[in-house]
């Protein structure tokens, strides 16, 4: 029976061995896939790593915004402008919340086409400056600029010096921010459109060309006074404004030739966009007309290269860092004797 049962069973005997040889070779395999696994990087089985919080931290930036199209969409046109009713300067930081210290500003969701420096010189005309920041904030803002407002306060009580505190403006805007146009502006004139776009252009733009006091047009061909913008590549070709022209008048007719002399025009807004408003004032102590501002406006192609910029020197006294506006009052001395 044994013989029987063994003989009988030898073909069946030796099939399981194949199969428990089979089924040993497949959990080798299986065990050294498993530990080759386990042992080496590992990394396929382990889920996905959460982001720790250096990494959180690390997060990419988003895109950049968008360039501000061009022209603003938020622009209204003809503006109402009157120096009727005083302004309370709480009540200006109130509505132009978005403006930081120092009379900064930049739109949020996409970036200004141009960065902007405003540049006022200035001596004791605090209600003025109270109107101009009263409607002038509220435009830049609507122009989409990337803006900053300096207003350069003329220490002590010397003859004024318009053009030498622009210098000064300029200066001292660049040392705060990579600023790529300068708008001089008087603190006394307020655009009555607002798509009078407080920028640079190819050639440099003067912005206060239809004057109520001049009857909405220029007094003559040549004025560059008021508001004028200038990139900061055409005002280093131009070495800046004069620094001597002491007292009112022609300190803008030599800034106007030696445009001129350097090859470039004037750009204007027409006369309708060009609108704007002086506030009335009698003329200001120690701003009497130049009786020297003949003489050195005849001279600009000579002087101009050793008047100005490379020439410029002047003492901050202090600096203000106000809601609105910053305010840098400058030692800028005394006409020579
Ligand atoms: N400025 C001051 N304080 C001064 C003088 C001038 O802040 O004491 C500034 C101010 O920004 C002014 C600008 O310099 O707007 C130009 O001054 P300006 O006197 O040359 O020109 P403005 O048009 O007056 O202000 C012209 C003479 C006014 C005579 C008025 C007679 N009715
Ligand atoms: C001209 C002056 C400019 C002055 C302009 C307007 O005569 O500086 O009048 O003056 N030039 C000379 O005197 C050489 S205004 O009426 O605004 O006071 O900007």
């Amino acid at each position: 029976m044994k013989e029987a049962q063994g003989g009988g069973a030898l073909p069946g005997t030796s099939l399981q061995r194949a199969c428990r040889l089979l089924v040993f070779v497949c959990a080798l395999h299986l065990s050294a896939t498993l530990l080759y696994y386990l042992a080496g990087s590992g990394s396929a089985l382990r889920p996905p790593r959460s982001p720790g919080p250096a990494n959180r931290s690390r997060a990419q930036p988003g895109p950049p915004p968008p360039d501000c199209p061009d022209p603003p969409p938020l622009l209204v046109g003809a503006l109402r402008v009157e120096f009727s009713q005083p302004v309370n300067l709480e009540e200006v930081e109130r509505i132009n919340p978005e403006v930081r210290g120092g009379g900064r500003y930049a739109p949020k969701n996409c970036k200004a086409l141009q960065k902007v420096a405003i540049i006022i010189p200035f001596r004791n005309r605090d209600e003025h400056l109270k109107y101009w920041l009263y409607y002038l904030h509220p435009i830049l803002q609507r122009q989409q600029l990337d803006y900053g407002v300096y207003v350069i306060n003329q220490d002590g009580e010397e003859t004024f010096n318009r053009a030498k505190l622009l210098n000064v403006g300029f200066e001292e805007a660049l040392k705060e921010y990579d600023y790529d146009c300068f708008v001089f502006s008087d603190v006394d004139l307020i655009p009555m459109d607002d798509r009078n776009i407080y920028k640079c252009y190819s050639q440099p733009r003067h912005l206060s060309v239809s004057m109520d006091k001049f009857g909405f047009r220029l007094p003559y061909n040549q004025y560059f006074g008021g508001v004028s913008a200038l990139s900061k590549e055409q005002f280093v070709k131009i070495n800046g404004f004069p620094n001597n022209y002491w007292g009112w008048g022609g300190e803008d007719d030599d800034i106007y030739n030696r445009l001129v002399f350097k090859g470039m025009r004037i750009s204007r807004p027409d006369a309708v966009i060009g609108k704007c408003r002086m506030i009335h004032h009698s003329r200001d102590h120690k701003n009497e007309p130049n009786p020297q501002r003949f003489d050195r406006i005849a001279h600009t192609r000579e002087t101009m290269n050793s008047d100005g910029l490379n020439t410029l020197s002047y003492k901050v006294v202090k600096t203000d860092k106000y809601p609105l506006y910053t305010k840098i009052t400058v030692d800028v001395g005394s006409p020579k004797k």
